[in-house]
């Protein structure tokens, strides 16, 4: 097809190598040094190699990175907002230098790339999280100190294989491929939408509206490579996008994935996706209120403000090359039974509104969504990926010293639960996990550790499915205990419980005859008397066990559990 591609720089980029040349290349690669890409590299790199991130042709060089640090700008003066850049780990930047080239491997050991060293350099990485995103409360800056290796490479990239996807191929196009179908249907002018989040009511008008207004055709593009931690997978929210398509006028809306790893920041991510827009041949870009903000900073309060990062997008409206549809908040106004943009409610008209929170709270009770606030097959498609409390998956952790009575209340519990019926129940107590899963581990820090995240992970499959997994070993560690909530909270329900029976108590029950053993010294590191147990700080139940039985203790976990909404 003979068309003329639009693209951010002049000429839209395609740095795979022809069939020839990537045969040969991939001999020759078999011997070179391979780094396996983070799953946030390959997103950058299937943007860099199919044009998406045109010009750049490669990972950048310390050059560009500084420039566009300091004025949002490549080194050439190209307006660029965003470092995208190769982070490794020191060990692999002491076998490279520059000069070298390396294979880029995906996680299955494909080689994606090959990357021509041209600069090496270890970045001020405080400098960077203040040029570009702020405080440390922001996603991206705990990414780059806590996960983004601590060299960069850069260089340009030889294509050799695209990454895979296995999920919704037909909705995935590369920039010339959009393009290809844009020129196709005659589309001249496209207005894109982005985003991260299912789409309700208020985005399909608000969308509607700014095709309207600058009589365009639609592009919904949402992210599908990395949002914001926490935010709803891509799997869900594309089939809420595939219902919500339908709800426009025909031929005038289509639905496109972009494998993007967003960086959540605001305005200058604005501009950026303004950019890779134009690559995918759009010519407008709508602008909404924090667009790409993260949320709250440290202190309580919105990183960016509310509308920064249109009066970025103003500032290089002559560069651009793509024009910004401005857009404010939507909302519904009672009176009129539609929804209007925020600004034009007159005084004394009801707003009607469900925030996220609120929309997150009605999924979880099973209560009424309304129909002005969504559609009825986006909610029912989200009701499947959140099902009300009660028909979620559920951890019940129990910690406590040996001998505080875990195992019994446990046992108690399951029996109780599986008098009920109707769910499926694990118990992970903590003598059978420790003949099964750890049988080779003992009881140093270390080993205990691994312990509990062993736990934790099966925890977490079983409660991502929708089971009920009980689990009894002694936790000792406060930061463990944390981090299995952390694993296993936005899968489903976590409960932790402590079995606070004294150690005074434990140590008289003596039923294993162990504490005697510690005392002695014969058993070392134990929990109690030659090691440490840090007492949960918010756990929500305390059980002490005496003068409470089992039945008792059982008991009370299920009031608790029926008190949360986890059973009914
Ligand atoms: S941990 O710390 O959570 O990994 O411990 P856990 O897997 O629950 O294993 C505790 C059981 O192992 C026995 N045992 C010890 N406990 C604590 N400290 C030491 N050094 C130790 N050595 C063996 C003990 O029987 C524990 O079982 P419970 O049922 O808690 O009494």
């Amino acid at each position: 097809m003979q068309i003329e591609y639009r693209a951010h720089g002049g000429e839209l980029k395609d740095l795979y190598l022809n069939l020839e040349e990537a045969k040969i290349a991939k001999e020759s690669a078999k011997n070179l040094n391979s780094w396996d890409l983070t799953h946030r590299q390959i997103c950058d790199i299937e943007l860099l190699l199919n044009g998406g991130f045109s010009p750049l042709e490669g990972f950048m060089s310390q050059a560009d990175y500084d420039s566009v640090l300091d004025n949002m700008r490549l080194a050439d003066g190209t307006l660029w907002p965003m470092p995208i850049t190769l982070d490794v780990s020191n060990e692999f930047a002491e076998t490279v230098k520059t000069g070298d080239s390396i294979a880029l491997r995906d996680e299955e050991g494909v080689i994606i790339a090959i990357l021509d060293i041209e600069s090496q350099w270890t970045p001020d990485k405080a400098r960077e999280a203040e040029k570009i995103f702020g405080d440390d409360a922001h996603p991206a800056v705990s990414y780059l100190f806590k996960q983004a290796g601590d060299v960069y490479l850069g260089g340009k990239l030889r294509g050799l294989s695209e990454p895979s996807h296995y999920d919704f191929k037909a909705l995935r196009d590369s920039p010339a491929e959009l393009q290809e179908k844009f020129c196709k249907w005659g589309w001249k002018k496209i207005v894109a939408f982005q985003t991260r989040n299912p789409m309700h009511r208020a985005h399909q008008e608000l969308t509607f509206r700014a095709a309207k207004q600058v009589e365009a055709n639609l592009l919904i593009q949402p992210v599908v490579g990395m949002t914001k931690p926490g935010d709803i997978d891509h799997f869900s929210r594309v089939r809420c996008y595939e219902h919500l398509v339908k709800q426009y006028p025909e031929q005038t809306t289509m639905l496109s994935l972009l494998p993007l790893a967003m960086r959540m920041g605001g305005p200058r991510e604005a501009v950026w996706h303004a950019i890779i827009r134009k690559n995918y041949g759009c010519t407008h870009f709508i602008v909404g209120r924090d667009h790409a903000g993260p949320g709250k900073n440290s202190q309580g309060e919105d990183f960016y403000g509310a509308y920064d990062a249109q009066d970025l997008m103003n500032r290089f409206a002559d560069e651009l090359g793509i024009e910004m549809v401005p857009f404010q908040m939507m909302v519904y106004v009672e009176e009129k039974a539609e929804y209007q943009p925020i600004d034009s409610v007159e005084e004394g008209q009801n707003v009607l509104n469900i925030s996220g929170t609120e929309f997150r709270r009605r999924l979880a009770e099973g209560l009424d969504i309304p129909e002005w606030f969504s559609y009825s097959e986006v909610v029912n498609e989200l009701r499947r990926r959140y099902p009300a409390r009660h028909k979620q998956g559920l951890t019940i952790f129990f910690t406590g010293l040996s001998g505080s009575g875990k195992s019994t209340i446990a046992n108690a519990l399951l029996n109780k639960l599986m008098e009920t019926g109707g769910r499926s129940i694990t118990l992970l107590d903590g003598d059978v996990v420790r003949k099964n899963l750890s049988s080779e581990l003992g009881f140093s820090k270390e080993h205990r550790n691994l312990n509990i995240q062993r736990i934790g992970y099966v925890a977490s499959e079983i409660t991502k499915n929708g089971g009920i997994a009980i689990c009894a070993p002694i936790a000792p560690y406060r930061e463990t205990r944390r981090q299995v909530r952390e694993m296993i909270a936005h899968l489903g329900g976590f409960i932790e419980i402590h079995v606070a029976t004294s150690l005074e108590v434990c140590e008289s029950r003596d039923r294993k005859g162990l504490y005697a053993k510690a005392r002695e010294g014969i058993i070392k590191e134990f929990t109690g008397i030659s090691d440490p147990y840090e007492v949960p700080e918010n756990p929500e139940l305390v059980i002490d066990t005496v003068g409470c039985t089992p039945d008792e203790a059982a008991q009370r976990i299920i009031l608790k559990l029926e008190n949360l909404g986890y059973i009914k």
